[in-house]
């Protein structure tokens, strides 16, 4: 029987390994080339990263060190000092599991069929494709995934199912003595529901989007998103302290970054930057390039290839991503929304470093779908719904309820980025729109987009059929209902978050 050497399946051969194994001090492996030869010889030393992905739950660059001035996030500043910050960051999803099944893979959500959030029963990748987590493990790796307290394991979301284990455990201290890890750590927040407001007066501070009302509710809402960022950044603070004790930080590739957006009205669910754009820090246990800001498009689809080639494990020939910490630059970023719990949508887009262009395949759908998980978890959508009622929205907020929504929309995000003044339907960028709307076509035909035709009516209804439920068993215990008037709905948030408006 022959046993694959682990120097074969490493394939440490190429330059950018070399590159990597050049860092100063690496944690050392002993490779025993037993199988290689007719008999065993002596170990040859060879010296592999650790690595360790720190992923956040919808967290848009809302950070001090990318220039949030109402939150104070020590650590991950600190992370970044050390490190190197990535300021054109994207995810190829706008919500959790569609993300997290195209990051894990290396391959778009579109391609795997894994692009509904979400869908039961869930399908086994296609042909060939399965998780980094795998390459990593047949590669002699120690490949685990924890909660941010690394006390058991941590969250998966895939829309697909494997069939077998994933993870060896969900802590790096689990790992056979002389074994390389590849590690995430996998922190709830700042998913809803938020904890505790850890700051009343932050209320005064938050900056609020045009797109939504400056209202009391709304301001207390960014401040608990923003309170919970801090709890983020205190927990990714005792994963480094940890890493540290165990004296790997000189050892170990530290990548943090988020599945995508904040989850926000016009953000997590939707395909503008709010929320697509996510903060990505790279540390690297040499202080290479440290405190250092990097404004090259990055897409998360390219985590999964500079990852590989950190392990030093040959990239399989379907995947889609790049490797960004080799330098290698990309035109454009692309992400993909389709049916999200009850709400269908098809929604694409293509983004450069300046223009984004998204494209509608279902325009009939207003922007504010009546989605029962933003109905349950976002205040903002009930409360713009009842001004929308009142007629006391502005143009600009009121855009939300409009249907049908254009099929094509053109940003520049330099001059305009919130994205709200669609250029589609401008003569001065005419030349501009169909250069973006070729290369989403080119993209839409290269990857094989699955997401293009209807849902399977049976997969579709039952998914609805399932967030119904759900979302409508929360609500009751609310004593709400999904029907309820939006009023309802605004003043159990009025008092739960403790907002008061004279009359
Ligand atoms: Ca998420």
């Amino acid at each position: 029987m022959r046993t694959m050497c682990k120097a074969e399946l490493t394939g440490l051969g190429n330059r950018t390994v070399r590159k990597y194994l050049g860092v100063a001090v690496l944690m050392t492996v002993m490779v025993f080339v037993t199988a290689c030869g007719a008999q065993t010889r002596p170990a040859v030393e060879r010296q592999r990263l650790n690595i360790l992905w720190i992923i956040a739950d919808d967290l848009s660059p809302d950070l001090s060190c990318y220039g949030e001035k109402a939150v104070s996030t020590p650590n991950l500043d600190r992370l970044a000092k050390e490190g190197v910050m990535y300021t054109r960051a994207f995810s190829t999803s706008s919500v959790c599991s569609t993300s997290r099944s195209a990051f894990i893979t290396g391959v778009y959500q579109t391609t795997t069929g894994t692009h509904h959030h979400r869908t039961n029963p869930k399908q086994a990748p296609p042909d060939g494709v399965v998780p980094i987590t795998e390459r990593f493990r047949a590669a002699g790796y120690f490949v685990t995934n924890g909660n941010s307290e690394l006390s058991g394991g941590g969250k998966t979301d895939y829309n697909f199912r494997l069939g077998k284990r994933m993870y060896d455990g969900h802590d790096w201290r689990q790992r056979p003595e002389e074994t390389p890890f590849f590690s995430q750590v996998q922190v709830f927040q700042p998913h809803r529901p938020f904890h505790e407001e850890s700051r009343i007066s932050r209320r005064r501070e938050v900056t609020i989007p045009p797109y939504i009302p400056d209202h009391p509710l709304v301001r207390a809402d960014y401040s608990h998103y923003l309170s919970d960022v801090e709890m983020l950044d205190r927990q990714v603070g005792d994963v480094l302290k940890r890493l540290e004790e165990d004296g790997l930080l000189d050892s170990t590739v530290v990548i943090f970054f988020s599945d995508q957006g904040r989850p926000q009205v016009r953000s997590k669910q939707w395909l503008y930057d709010g929320g697509v754009r996510v903060p990505l820090i790279v540390r690297w246990p040499d202080g290479r390039d440290a405190g250092t800001v990097d404004d090259r498009l990055v897409s998360l689809i390219d985590a999964s290839a500079s990852t590989l080639t950190l392990g030093g494990i040959e990239l399989p020939h379907y995947l889609h991503g790049i490797d960004f910490l080799d330098g290698e630059r990309r035109r454009y970023v692309f992400a993909a929304r389709n049916r999200n719990g009850n709400a269908p949508a098809r929604l694409r887009s293509v983004r450069d470093e300046r223009f984004k262009y998204i494209r509608n395949g279902m325009p009939e759908r207003a922007m504010m779908p009546s989605s029962y998980y933003k109905l349950l978890h976002y205040p903002v959508q009930p409360l713009m719904q009842m001004m929308h009622e009142k007629g006391e929205l502005t143009e600009v907020q009121a855009e939300l309820f409009v249907s049908p929504r254009p099929v094509e929309e053109l940003y520049d995000t330099q001059a305009d980025p919130h994205e709200i003044v669609n250029l589609a339907g401008d003569p001065a960028y005419a030349k501009q729109l169909k250069k973006m709307r070729h290369e989403l076509d080119k993209w839409i035909e290269r990857t094989g987009d699955r997401g293009q035709v209807e849902e399977e009516a049976s997969l579709e209804e039952a998914a609805i059929a399932s967030s119904t439920r759900w979302h409508g068993s929360a609500l009751e215990r609310r004593g709400l209902r999904l029907d309820s008037p939006p009023e309802a709905h605004v003043k159990w948030w009025m008092k739960h978050y403790g907002v008061e408006i004279e009359d």
